[in-house]
């Protein structure tokens, strides 16, 4: 398939729209009876790698050197530790410190967003532990009043996270109240619905599938269209100083 050259990513300063017409699979270090998507990484300017791993049944994951965060996005996967052991369907996730070391196997055909970051630790703080959680299970918040927009924290409210992942749900006509322009950056998975993207000075349709990254103070605003509600799986760095 080809379409003259033309797609809707978009490779700019301070932001990245990756959308899966581009998308190129890798064998990556530590998967083995699979591929990766890679959709960002410290190599654009990133402060932590975002990728798809697409693994067969029986593919594996291997530990990874820094922390990580995998969410089920179809499929499911075994994931055990010398002493823990987790199934983990679509919609479940978890957060994997980078000991004890933890491995992954695909049940069936499975596919994992994976964002892994060095942790940076928190004096006086313990590094977080292992958590694991099913998406639908977390209690939603409405941002900034507005019940259809809501949000889920994955993560617990403790300042020994060094990043957040939430998911926000908007119902169709809702959008974000404000253009935001902040210190965080974002690694943003689309996983249902669409709408518009402003990022920095353009406006982007973008769809379930879609993954974007967002520098450091990119401007960024999003608004449903259509008569689905619109879904994303949202990455930040967060409870940390912005000197480092
Ligand atoms: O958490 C956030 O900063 C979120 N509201 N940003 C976004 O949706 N682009
Ligand atoms: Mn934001």
């Amino acid at each position: 398939m080809h379409e003259l050259g033309h797609t809707r990513s978009a490779n700019r300063r301070d932001h990245l729209l990756h959308t899966p017409d581009t998308f190129v699979r890798t064998p990556m270090l530590g998967i083995e009876r699979g591929m990766a998507i890679v959709h960002i990484s410290p190599a654009a300017g990133a402060g932590f790698t975002q990728y798809t791993a697409e693994l067969e049944p029986g593919g594996t994951l291997a530990p990874a050197a820094t922390q990580r965060f995998v969410y089920v996005l179809s499929g499911a996967a075994d994931l055990a530790s010398d002493s823990s052991f987790n199934s983990l369907s679509a919609g479940s996730y978890a957060y994997l410190p980078a000991t004890p070391a933890h491995t992954l196997t695909a049940q069936q055909t499975t596919r994992l967003a994976v964002i892994e970051k060095p942790y940076q630790p928190l004096d006086g703080t313990p590094a977080p532990t292992l958590v694991t959680g099913i998406e639908t299970n977390i209690l939603s918040t409405p941002l900034m009043g507005d019940p259809d927009l809501q949000v889920r924290a994955l993560l617990p409210d403790d300042p020994s996270f060094d990043f957040a992942v939430n998911t926000m749900t908007y119902q169709p006509g809702a959008s974000l109240s404000m253009v935001e322009v902040h210190v965080m950056e974002h690694g943003l998975l689309m996983l249902e619905g669409g709408g518009i993207y402003r990022l920095s000075d353009a406006w982007y349709p973008v769809t379930a599938g879609d993954f974007i990254w967002m520098a450091p103070f990119c401007p960024q605003w999003f608004g449903v269209l259509g008569k689905q509600p619109a879904k994303y799986l949202i990455y930040k760095d967060w409870n940390r100083s912005p000197l480092g």
